[in-house]
């Protein structure tokens, strides 16, 4: 493992993949396991990833199924090199900080910083400093609790988790925020799902999918919309088989004719290695961006029309009437839907919607899967609102193999919130935390991750502590993000590893390392476990195996605990001092405020954990009305202004969120470089670029401030016209900070509007085969 240098950017391009998995892909993963670790700690970690009593695979929050039906390897490609990149034998030391400066690191890429390998013991950049120097736990938490202690309002403290963060720690740290006095807990779902939780709050009255694997195994009908799992959710491909296997039929629904829709090879089975895979796509609609709410109400209008010619055989009338309010309004909206209008927006031909509503017609049972291609638009919430009025329509939630299923990311980012970790948490929620603790937790909102920026930004909050998480690079606008910092007092990340966050300090900046999820925990009571939440509902288990990467590491549990006790000490009678000995202690806790983990440390030691109960699949639907919601959404259409491109800034097949793995992009055709924009040649053509030219990227919005992302390479790519794809976080620059969805304040990554300008120096044709 020699040193690490800066990768060169040399683009190849080749045509892009139109199946995904199958051999190669294990083989991926092991090359890049074997370069960060040795052959033992690669088995001790790849062999127990999903297994029960195992490690939960912090690749993605997609469900592993009931145990005896796992297979031996239950993870994915990209699972595989996620574990590997944090079970690194690559250390960061104090000597590695007396030697680069912060200034230094902060001119570093994102690839460079995650590759020199795992934080190793607590860091301190004092006041006027340019370097990171040791320092010892007691002083480095004391130093973030006095800093707590000096601010005039709780208000001013802000609490960022990413979710990574098991149950345990998240459910401490939204007690500690609470405690403190703020409900300032902005999080990755703000950038992520938000849209998702706010259509489905508003319209069933649950933020979370209705639906299970064998929902999903016995589906006729599964729409993947706006989303990736060749490279995103590699496991969910072979759920998506199964279906198939049962007789059941996927549309998908994307810009990108992504490998992973169209034919899936399974890489642990023989017939995935040598076959020709299953064909998982019975009907790709390639859509504008942000075409989908169009698209919906299309296929909504179909079904009102079919019901008008034959009465009472396509709508589910009983369900309407016993389940949901809100028809007649939804019914008037539709009716005014111009063909035109849906043509133009969604880029498709008439004839494909009208094939897709023929499958849904001859299907029972409907499934709707999405990810960030719905949720980071403007019209996201609108979106996800239009297709929960698609399944309303015709009785397709609270039945077998019929549902609402937005796919998450982070592996317990479903759970974080289940936990408490959202700036809105419900009054019942804070009740059951004021009858458990004895103190009144405040009600005012709390800022989420976009109002976090401002808050920095103009000098109202001062004190940022980062769980778990890379906010400088997740967030939009870099350069607004960035100064926003920079203007607090204290910034503290509690990491497993370097990334930028840290570069971009406070007055005083703290690095506070900690164990990973591959990492043994044990302490004064023995060894412990934590527990995850996946995408389904599912909450079970997560145990680590390797030593830890330094002896000098805390849990999470442990820091978060002591760093309240600092700040509060037993005031509260919080017993904060006892929560790291003994996890058992905190799962009490959470058994008595969170609905649905009664009896929580029997329940979660059971192999496979237990399913949380979804109202909606019981037919209850806990709205303000207690019926289903149909809405009535204003129907969007995004365009850019001629000569204009609208980018949507995405994830590659070689990184994970805010880190990249490696230079390439396997299933697209893109490897050596990730300064690309992926963009149709005949839109090139229109524009008098060439492909392989160098380009800066220009940002325009509203607002009239130019923003720019310099020196990429034009690739010319199978993307609808007039449309862009661009490698995230590379591009977050070009994301302005107040262009938002509308209810959820996401930010609107899949849709800024571009245009390439000619950069120098003269363009150097990308190889071609
Ligand atoms: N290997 C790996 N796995 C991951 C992650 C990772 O970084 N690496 N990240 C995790 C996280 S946190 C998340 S949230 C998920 C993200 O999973 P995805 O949502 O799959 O991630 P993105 O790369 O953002 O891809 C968005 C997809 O939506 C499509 N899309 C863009 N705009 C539109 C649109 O307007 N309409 C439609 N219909 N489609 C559109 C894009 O072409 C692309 O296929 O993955 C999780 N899993
Ligand atoms: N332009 C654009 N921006 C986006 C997106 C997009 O599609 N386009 N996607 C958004 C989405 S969906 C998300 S979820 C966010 C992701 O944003 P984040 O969740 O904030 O970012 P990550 O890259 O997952 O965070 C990586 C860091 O987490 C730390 N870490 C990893 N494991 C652990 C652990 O076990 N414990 C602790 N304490 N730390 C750990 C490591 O130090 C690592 O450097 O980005 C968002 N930003
Ligand atoms: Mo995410």
């Amino acid at each position: 493992m020699g040193e690490i240098v800066e990768p060169e950017e040399e683009l190849s391009v080749k045509k892009p993949k139109t199946w995904a998995t199958g051999a190669p892909a294990v083989a991926h993963a092991l090359t890049y396991a074997l370069g960060q670790t040795s052959p033992q700690r690669t088995a001790l970690t790849l062999l127990t990833i999903n297994q029960a009593g195992g490690i939960d695979c912090p690749g993605c929050a997609w469900p592993e199924g009931a145990p005896k039906e796992r297979h031996r390897n239950e993870y994915c490609e990209n699972g595989a090199k996620h574990i590997s990149d944090e079970a690194t034998t690559r250390r960061v030391t104090r000597e590695f900080f007396a030697e680069h400066s912060v200034s230094e690191l902060a001119e570093r890429s994102d690839y460079w910083l995650n590759q020199q390998g795992r934080l190793t013991e607590p860091m301190v950049k004092r006041p006027g400093g340019d370097h990171y120097e040791p320092i010892g736990w007691d002083e480095a938490l004391t130093l973030v609790a006095d800093e707590l202690k000096a601010l005039d309002q709780p208000d001013e403290a802000l609490f960022y988790t990413s979710g990574r963060l098991a149950n345990e720690p998240a459910f401490l740290l939204q007690l500690f925020a609470r405690a403190y006095g703020t409900n300032n807990l902005p999080d990755c779902s703000n950038l992520c799902h938000e849209s998702s939780g706010s259509a489905l709050n508003e319209t069933l009255g649950i933020g979370k999918g209705s639906v299970s694997l064998d929902d999903l195994h016995n589906s006729d009908l599964v729409f993947v919309v706006g989303q990736n799992p060749g490279t995103n959710h590699p496991r969910m491909l072979t759920a998506l088989e199964e279906t198939k296997r049962r007789g059941g039929q996927v549309v998908a629904v994307n810009p990108l004719p992504e490998a992973g829709l169209l034919r899936f090879k399974h890489p642990q089975k023989a017939r995935g290695i040598i076959g020709r895979g299953t064909r998982i796509a019975d009907q790709f609609l390639q859509i504008r961006p942000g075409g989908d709410l169009a698209l919906f109400q299309a296929l909504n209008l179909l079904l009102l029309e079919a019901e008008d010619k034959a009465p009472g055989t396509v709508l589910d009338q009983d369900f309407i009437a016993a389940h949901t309010t809100g028809f007649g309004v939804f019914n008037d909206n539709i009716r005014a839907l111009d063909w035109d209008d849906v043509l133009a927006a969604t880029g498709l031909r008439r004839e494909e919607i009208e094939e897709v509503h023929q499958r849904v017609l001859k299907s029972r049972s409907v499934i709707v899967c999405w990810a960030m291609g719905l949720t980071q638009h403007k019209h996201g919430v609108p979106t996800i609102r239009e297709v929960v009025n698609f399944l309303l329509l015709r009785g397709n939630v609270g039945r077998p193999g019929a549902g609402v299923c937005p796919v998450r990311g982070h592996s317990n980012v479903q759970g974080d919130r289940t936990m408490g970790i959202w700036e809105r948490m419900p009054q019942s929620f804070l009740d059951a935390l004021e009858k458990e603790f004895g103190f009144a937790p405040p009600t005012r909102h709390g800022l989420d991750s976009v109002d976090a920026i401002r808050a920095m930004r103009d000098g109202r909050a001062h004190v940022f502590l980062g769980v778990a998480g890379n906010f400088v690079r997740a967030t939009p606008d870099s350069d607004v993000t960035e100064r926003a910092l920079r203007n607090c007092r204290l910034t503290a990340h509690i990491s497993t590893k370097l990334n930028r966050s840290h570069t971009v300090c406070g007055d005083t900046a703290l690095i506070l390392p900690t164990l990973g999820r591959s990492d043994r925990d044990l302490q004064a009571t023995g060894e412990q476990f934590m527990t995850v939440e996946d995408s389904m509902s599912d909450v079970h288990t997560t145990r680590g195996r390797l030593a830890p990467a330094s002896p000098a590491l805390l849990s999470e549990v442990a820091i978060i605990s002591r760093l309240a006790h600092l700040v509060l000490g037993e005031e509260q009678g919080i017993t904060w001092q006892k929560y790291e000995e003994d996890y058992d202690l905190v799962r009490d806790h959470i058994a008595n405020v969170v609905p649905g983990f009664h009896d929580f440390n029997r329940r979660v030691r059971e192999p496979g954990g237990f399913t949380l109960p979804n109202p909606v699949n019981s037919m209850t639907f806990p709205t303000a009305s207690g019926s289903a919601v149909f809405t009535a959404n204003t129907f969007t259409a995004l365009t850019a202004p001629p000569g204009h491109l609208i980018l949507q800034t995405l994830r590659s097949h070689d990184q994970w969120n805010t880190v990249p793995y490696a230079m390439d992009d396997r299933y697209r055709g893109i490897k050596g470089a990730r300064r690309v924009v992926l963009t149709h040649a005949d839109d090139l053509a229109e524009l008098g670029i060439e492909e392989g030219a160098l380009v800066d990227l220009v940002g325009v919005w509203e607002d009239g401030v130019e923003r720019r992302a310099n020196g990429f390479r034009t690739v010319a790519y199978p993307t609808p016209r007039g449309s862009a794809a661009a490698y995230y976080p590379e591009t977050n620059v070009l994301v302005p900070l107040d262009s938002v969805a509308e209810r959820s304040n996401t930010p609107t990554s899949k849709s800024v509007i571009i245009r390439l300008e000619p950069a120098e120096p003269a363009p150097v044709p990308a190889s071609q085969d």
